[in-house]
C-alpha cells in the first residue's frame, strides 16, 4: 500500500507498556491478515522483544552519547532525540520505504518529549502523515485504579494531545494484572463521567480535595474514554484496533470533505 500506510505511535510514561503493545498488537493485526511494521524510536532501550523493520539505534546511540558527553539516561534520551531531529532526513525516508498497512511507531517513555519540550512532537509530525495517523497513550492500570492517579494520568493525557495534531485515544494497559471488578469500576466512569466527581468526594486528603473536584468536574464534563487492554492476555486488542479505525477513517472522511 505505497503512499497510504496508516502509522500508530505509542506514547506514555516509562513502563507504561509501550513496547509490549508494539509486540502485541503487531502480532494480533498479522494474525488478522494485515501487514504491518515495528519502528522503535526510542534510542535509549537496551533490548526490544520484537525485531524492528526500522531502529532508530542505527541513527544514534544513547550510550554513547551518554559516556562522551557525561550525561545520565535522562540527559542522554533527550541529546539523542534532539540529534535524530537533525538526521530526520535520513529517518523519513527508510520510514518511507516501508510497505505496510500500518506502522507502530513505539516511542520513548520519556514525558518532557511529548509534554513540555518540542523534540517529540516534531519528530512525530515529520514522520507521520496527518490524516493518517493515531496517537495511543498508554496508562498503566495501576496508576488507574487510583482515583488521584486516574485524575493525574487523564491531566497528562491533555497536557500530551495539547501539544500534537493527532487524534489521541487512551489505552488502559496491563488489566490482566488486576480483578476484574476494578476495571468494571473504571468502565462505569466511561460510561457516567459524573461518577468520578463522587469518587473524588470520598476522598479524605482534604488538602488537594478541592482542586480534585475541580479536575474531575472537568473531566466529567469534556468526557472520559479510554481502551483497556491486556497485551497479555489479548483482551481489548480488538476494540483498540476498531477505535483506531474510527479514528483514521473520520480523518479520511474530513478530508474529502474539505
Ligand atoms: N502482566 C502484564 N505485564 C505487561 C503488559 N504489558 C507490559 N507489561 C510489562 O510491563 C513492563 C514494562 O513494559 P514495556 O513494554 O517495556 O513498557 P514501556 O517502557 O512503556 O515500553 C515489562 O516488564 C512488561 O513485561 C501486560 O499487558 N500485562
Ligand atoms: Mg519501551
Amino acid at each position: 500500500m505505497p503512499g497510504r500506510s496508516k502509522y500508530i505511535a505509542l506514547i506514555g510514561p516509562a513502563g507504561s507498556g509501550k513496547t509490549t503493545l508494539t509486540q502485541s498488537l503487531a502480532d494480533w493485526l498479522e494474525y488478522n491478515g494485515i501487514s504491518v511494521s515495528r519502528i522503535n524510536f526510542d534510542p535509549a532501550v537496551e533490548s526490544l522483544p520484537y525485531a524492528p523493520d526500522l531502529d532508530v539505534r542505527e541513527f544514534v546511540n544513547a550510550r554513547e552519547i551518554a559516556l562522551n558527553r557525561g550525561l545520565g539516561p535522562n540527559g542522554a534520551l533527550l541529546v539523542s532525540m534532539d540529534l535524530l531531529y537533525t538526521k530526520l532526513g535520513e529517518v523519513a525516508k527508510e520510514v518511507e520505504k516501508i510497505e505496510k498497512e500500518y506502522n507502530i511507531i513505539d516511542m520513548p517513555g520519556q514525558m518532557e518529549l511529548f509534554a513540555y519540550r518540542p523534540t517529540g512532537n516534531l519528530l512525530l509530525e515529520r514522520i507521520a502523515p496527518k490524516n493518517r495517523t493515531v496517537v495511543l497513550f498508554l496508562i498503566d492500570v495501576i496508576f488507574a485504579t487510583r482515583i488521584d492517579g486516574f485524575i493525574s494520568m487523564m491531566l497528562l493525557s491533555y497536557s500530551a494531545s495539547l501539544r500534537h495534531r493527532f487524534p489521541q485515544i487512551n489505552v488502559i494497559t496491563k488489566i490482566d494484572t488486576v480483578e476484574r471488578e476494578r476495571i468494571e469500576e473504571l468502565l462505569s466512569l466511561k460510561e457516567d463521567p459524573i461518577l468520578i466527581t463522587e469518587k473524588v468526594s470520598q476522598l479524605k486528603r482534604a488538602s488537594t480535595r478541592e482542586l480534585m473536584e475541580t479536575f474531575a468536574n472537568l473531566l466529567a464534563e469534556i468526557g472520559i474514554d479510554f481502551v483497556p487492554i491486556s497485551s497479555v492476555s489479548e483482551e481489548g486488542l480488538e476494540e483498540l484496533f476498531g477505535e483506531i479505525q474510527r479514528n483514521i477513517s473520520e480523518m479520511d472522511e474530513f478530508e474529502s470533505n474539505v
